[in-house]
């Protein structure tokens, strides 16, 4: 049956062999029969700028994307909060298309806007004021503008300040603020909404004017790896490896 597949926050990284190893069986055995690939953010533990291409990793992550692609699923890829310095030449590479963030997609005959998430997380007003900034395009460019290994460091200190940080921010405040929620599912029209970011898998139903929303959030892929599939009829989780594997 046709259907499309939704992934986020895998945090790839050359340090973290088991993830890359549920991608690739992913991307071989899975994903070939889906049309579409939406990857919600977060794909990379980290992006420092597409000048990071050539590095054996990622030319491993990147070709797999692209074998994918050209077998006949198509790929779109959206900026989360860790690697959203991605751009055209990484889209190339993998042939994928870059979203913004949030975009509003008909899928099957459901409307249905997907986001990375951390922009719904309104109660976490420290990281707020750290995202509008680094999203400002002169940041950025300014950025950018300095040696790879110098952007490399600055974030590697930048997460281990990110990291210490979670430890003293409450539970509840690192989760979506229900009235950005609503706010959104207004904004579209109560559509279904598709989202990552807070690491907390679940499917919400949300009773707005009237309507019921679907809210499905994707998990985090660690010791095990977990996609969205939506055919015109049901949603379904494909979680893997199995416990008994
Ligand atoms: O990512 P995760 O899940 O650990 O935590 C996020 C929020 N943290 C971040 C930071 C990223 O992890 C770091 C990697 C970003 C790479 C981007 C590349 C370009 C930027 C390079 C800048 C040097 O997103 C975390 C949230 C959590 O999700 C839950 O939602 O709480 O937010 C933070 O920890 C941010 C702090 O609260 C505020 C940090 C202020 C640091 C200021 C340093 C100045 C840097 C220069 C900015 C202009
Ligand atoms: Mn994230």
């Amino acid at each position: 049956m046709p259907h499309t597949l939704f992934i986020s926050d895998l945090h790839l990284c050359a340090s973290t062999p088991n993830t890359s190893r549920l991608f690739h069986h992913f991307i071989k055995e899975i994903a070939p029969q889906a049309e579409a690939l939406y990857i919600l953010g977060d794909l990379f533990e980290y992006w420092a700028g597409d000048d990071d291409l050539n590095s054996p990793f990622h030319q491993e992550i990147t070709g797999a994307l692209r074998a994918l692609s050209k077998q006949g699923t198509d790929i779109y890829i959206m900026h989360g909060n860790r690697d959203f310095l991605m751009n055209k030449q990484l889209a190339e590479a993998c042939h994928a298309t870059l979203l913004s963030d949030p975009i509003l997609l008909d899928l099957y005959g459901t409307p249905t806007v997907l986001t990375h998430g951390d922009a719904l997380c309104t109660d976490d007003t420290d990281y707020q004021a750290f995202r509008q900034q680094v999203r400002n395009t002169g940041w950025q460019q300014l950025f950018l503008a300095l040696p790879l290994g110098e952007r490399k460091a600055r974030i590697e200190q930048l997460r281990a300040k990110s990291e210490s940080e979670k430890q003293n921010k409450a539970q509840s405040i690192m989760d979506v603020n229900l009235q950005a929620v609503n706010e959104l599912l207004h904004e579209y029209y109560y559509p279904r909404l598709i989202h990552g970011h807070t690491h907390r898998p679940a499917h919400h139903l949300h009773h707005l004017d009237g309507h019921t929303c679907d809210r499905w959030v994707l998990g985090d892929w660690d010791k095990y790896a977990n996609a969205l599939r939506c055919d015109a009829d049901t949603t379904t989780w494909e979680i893997f490896p199995d416990d008994g594997q």
